[in-house]
């Protein structure tokens, strides 16, 4: 076999084999003369170039790149389609060292995923985009893309794109060049080997600008798509300069030089705003809560979220770790609601309950489909003042109170939560009745609702200690809690 000399390398930033079905693992799943090809290789080389492949993290969503994470040897992650530029918004913020990449086709960037991109641009997420735009949706057979030009025909434009029906194309870079934020925002193309240098030096400057701690950054690069387009590689290239150029014109459209203007609003910490101790240790001497995990379900219109938002609050003020999670159909009224409390000494890894400690259930529907979840030993406190016959639980200790009951009594329906509030405080001592009614009195100022809702704490917290200690409010088990 003759000798040859090898010149230029794969990148080490790209996998040597990749992991996909057995016999493919030296190529990629890419058409011949696909752009995302030259793209990843580009943006490969960067990485290497610039040291960055240990602390890269690739995002990329659905179109053909889906499958990036089997070249790319840096972090991957894979999101939801048009959600990349969220994802690698929180991956930024969490870990600010890191050199964070959306990588996203123009189906996925400028049509399910609009939003996500122009409010990350708008707040300036110290992020890399790399936008490759083939005009088309490549992935799913070649529909029509926002981007698609005017008279070039798609499967669901097979007579052309005509403006009276389907709008322009949309022009991303431009449109995002209006925004403030922005750092650098430039479009080139994959059309000859000129512009494929040029969009090698944009696609360097978009990762040195992250980072050096520039703010976003945006590469547009128009890019071939030979299988839809139904043209060979050459011709499909020849298309990109002939046709995709004229409309989408290259150039730079921001370029801050890294002059990112800081306009600087003061703010306030939340242990500010809610009159805490800023200082840890101390925050830890007062700690007193006990951790407790609790869901609260009924119809909207309960105050079952608010009940929640309530706990979630007095755990901040008794220097808890807190979270909040509601859940709620589109009714305001009568839909089921529910929310999520957890109250922790330590940092909350999730705000989703799948075995609450305690679960507030305000009507039976909730109790019949909540309870089965509740932890073993835990508490059920259900707003009736018995139980349904057919229902029996082994699992956990069930407390009736006729909430609703009590409320109406009180003159106002609204505070049934507020009675349920007062037992579960009672009964778990989780935290302190005093600080139940500091939050309250921030929410209600009228003294007249203010005496209502201390009067049914009181009587939650009473009904509980009074008539359920000394075993008045027997269960259908016979037991009585
Ligand atoms: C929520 C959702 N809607 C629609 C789809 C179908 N879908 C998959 S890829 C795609 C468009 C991809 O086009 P583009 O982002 O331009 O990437 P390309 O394939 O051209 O590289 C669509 C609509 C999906 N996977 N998920
Ligand atoms: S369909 Fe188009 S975008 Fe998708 S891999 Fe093939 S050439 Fe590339």
């Amino acid at each position: 076999m003759a000798e040859y000399e090898i010149l230029h390398e794969k990148s080490p930033v790209f996998y040597d084999r990749y992991e996909r079905k057995g016999e493919l693992q030296h190529q990629t799943h890419y058409c011949p003369g696909c752009g995302h090809g030259v793209a990843h290789k580009l943006i490969a080389e960067a990485i290497e170039d610039l040291g960055l492949q240990g602390k890269t993290i690739f995002v990329s969503p659905v179109g053909c790149s889906v499958f990036a994470y089997y070249y790319f040897n840096t972090g991957n992650v894979q999101v939801a389609h048009g959600r990349a530029p969220a994802a690698a918004t929180g991956i930024k913020r969490a870990c600010p060292d890191k050199i964070v990449i959306s990588y996203q086709g123009d189906g996925d960037l400028a049509a399910i995923g609009t939003a996500e991109i122009v409010h990350a641009a708008n707040r300036g997420e110290k992020i890399t985009v790399f936008f490759v735009n083939n005009a088309i949706y490549g992935m799913t057979g070649g529909q029509m893309a926002p981007t698609t030009m005017v008279g070039q025909t798609s499967t669901t434009s097979p007579w052309g794109r005509r403006p009276s029906n389907e709008g322009f194309p949309l022009h991303v870079s431009e449109m995002l060049a209006t925004l403030e934020a922005p750092v650098y925002i430039e479009r080139v193309a994959l059309s000859d080997n000129k512009n494929i240098m040029k969009a090698r030096k944009a696609i360097r400057k978009g990762l040195e600008l992250q980072r050096d701690g520039a703010g976003f950054s945006l590469v547009e690069i128009l890019s071939p798509c030979p299988t839809i387009w139904k043209k060979d590689p050459v011709e499909a290239r020849k298309w990109v300069a002939e046709k995709m150029i004229p409309v989408f014109p290259l150039g730079v459209f921001r370029d801050r030089k890294g002059e990112i203007p800081k306009i600087d609003v003061p703010q306030k910490s939340v242990a500010e705003v809610l009159e805490l101790c800023e200082d840890k240790a101390a925050a830890n001497g007062k700690r007193h809560g006990k951790p407790c995990s609790i869901k609260i379900a009924g119809f909207g219109g309960q105050g079952v979220l608010l009940l929640g938002v309530v706990l979630a609050e007095m755990g901040m003020r008794e220097h808890m770790e807190v979270s909040w999670l509601p859940s709620y159909g589109p009714e305001m009224r009568s839909g089921s609601a529910h929310c999520h409390v957890c109250l922790s000494k330590e940092r909350i890894g999730s705000p989703l309950i799948a075995h609450p400690q305690v679960l507030v259930a305000m009507n039976e529907q909730s109790l019949r489909k909540f309870a089965p979840t509740v932890a073993p030993g835990g508490l059920i406190l259900y707003n009736r003042d018995s139980l349904p016959e057919d229902f029996v639980i082994a699992h956990a200790r069930v407390i009736c109170v006729p909430a609703s009951e009590i409320a109406d009594r009180l003159g106002s329906a609204k505070v049934a939560n507020v009675v349920m509030l007062g037992a579960l405080l009672e009964e778990t001592e989780c935290m302190s009745a005093d600080t139940a009614m500091a939050v309250i009195e921030t929410a209600v100022k009228k003294p007249e609702l203010l005496k209502q809702n201390d009067e049914a704490l009181q009587a939650g917290r009473m009904y509980v200690d009074h008539q359920v200690r000394i075993g008045a409010v027997s269960q259908p088990d016979g037991f009585a809690y």
